[in-house]
């Protein structure tokens, strides 16, 4: 609805705030995080789903890599929100510019920005929402989070583009020419700035200790806190959710498949040479924390059934159901002699909620890629 306009001309916002000096101030922070987030996003994405011929070429070291990559993703996307916000009031008298529309060219733009307003809202929204594991929509998260993020890349761009001469005037504070940009910022500018600022750093700082353990104290308003948790380390999926019951693990053996295929018993897993590693579980939904593991290299695994270093693998849970059943492993993280078959979490046994009697922990991968309650090994 609009408001009742008078007649006669245009109504214009001259108030130096809603200017394009404040827009492009904003703008620049927040195209820098929308451009982390994006880079970040993608990443994340090709790691959890890598197409056929990449699967063997994803690298297992930086170990921490995704935790770094994933834990900015989360970040950039959370500290965007306020600064679309700030964005959205700066430039929101334009909503309002009359005519609505002036030429096809000027339809053309507005339909751009409604777009990219449209892309920039549902990206921060759901993905908001995807950290504490609430989906109120009826389509499936990943990939459509994933086709979004194209499209607003995509009108991010184009916005860049008609708005280069205004942007190129605040990079060289030309204040002449087409946009006649104010000389001087005034105080009134500088205050909304650092208010902006404020709130990007308060909300930063109160969610990124969900993944930067050390800010854990102030992490007020993460959803999940790295602290809290069995064993020193937050459970994503209960057993209880994934009906794996300590009955359902009576007579629970490992199989391992390939050339020449055996099955261990939880003892004589244990009786096999042990590693210890320390590595991060680094969660999709945005919380990640260092932990310590022991068990059998995954490698000698795959070896002792007859696959050769160039072997990968295929991880069945005993899960009955989940997206996380299966899982598969390229080349370079079964090779890893980092990527442990775990039995021992941070000196105990594996509570049932981490993954009892065995789970897989890999470096440089989404959290999702853990399975855990690991049934099945298969060289590939
Ligand atoms: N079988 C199975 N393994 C799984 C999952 C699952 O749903 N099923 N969830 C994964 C997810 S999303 C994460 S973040 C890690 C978390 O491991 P944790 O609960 O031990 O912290 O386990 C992974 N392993
Ligand atoms: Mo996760």
């Amino acid at each position: 609805m609009r408001p009742t306009l008078p007649p006669g001309p245009p109504v214009t916002f001259k108030a130096r705030l809603h200017d394009a000096r404040t827009a492009t101030a904003i703008g620049r922070w927040l195209g820098l995080a929308v451009a982390v987030c994006f880079a970040t996003g993608v990443l994340s994405h090709v790691l959890q789903h890598p197409p056929g011929w990449l699967a063997d070429r994803l690298p297992s070291r930086p170990y921490w890599g995704y935790r770094l990559t994933h834990g900015l993703h989360v970040a950039s996307g959370t500290a965007a929100i306020p600064l679309l916000l700030a964005k959205l009031w700066a430039v929101y008298p334009r909503l309002f510019t009359w005519p609505p529309v002036r030429s096809a060219r000027h339809a053309l733009e507005r339909m751009s920005v409604a777009v990219l307003v449209a892309a920039a809202v549902f990206q921060l929204l759901t993905g908001l929402l995807n950290t504490f594991q609430w989906y109120p929509w009826p389509f499936g998260f990943v990939p459509v989070h994933y086709a979004v993020g194209w499209l607003l890349a995509g009108a991010l761009l184009l916005h860049l583009a008609v708005q280069w001469p205004k942007i190129r005037d605040h990079f060289t504070r030309r204040s002449t020419g087409t946009l006649a940009l104010p000389v001087a910022d005034g105080p009134d500018r500088r205050r909304l700035l650092f208010g902006v600022t404020a709130a990007v750093g308060a909300v930063t700082l109160t969610t990124v200790g969900q993944s930067v353990t050390a800010l854990g104290p102030v992490d007020l308003f993460a959803p999940r806190s790295p602290e809290h948790g069995l064993q020193g380390l937050p459970v994503n999926r209960t057993a209880a959710a994934a009906r794996v019951t300590w009955a359902s693990l009576a007579d629970w053996r490992l199989t391992v498949a390939g050339p020449r295929p055996y099955t261990l018993t939880l003892d004589e897993l244990r009786a096999l040479p042990q590693h210890e590693v320390i590595l991060p579980i680094a969660c999709v939904e945005g919380w990640s924390k260092s932990a310590r593991w022991s068990g059998i290299r995954v490698r000698d695994l795959l070896e002792r059934a007859g696959g050769g270093h160039g072997s990968r693998a295929r991880v069945v849970s005993l899960e009955a159901e989940g997206a996380y059943r299966v899982m598969d492993m390229g080349r370079l993280y079964a090779q890893d002699p980092l990527t442990l078959l775990a039995l021992r979490l941070n000196g105990a046994v594996l509570s049932l909620d981490h993954g009892y009697p065995a789970r897989i922990i890999a470096p440089n991968r989404p959290g999702v890629l853990q399975t855990k309650w690991v049934a099945r090994l298969e060289v590939v």
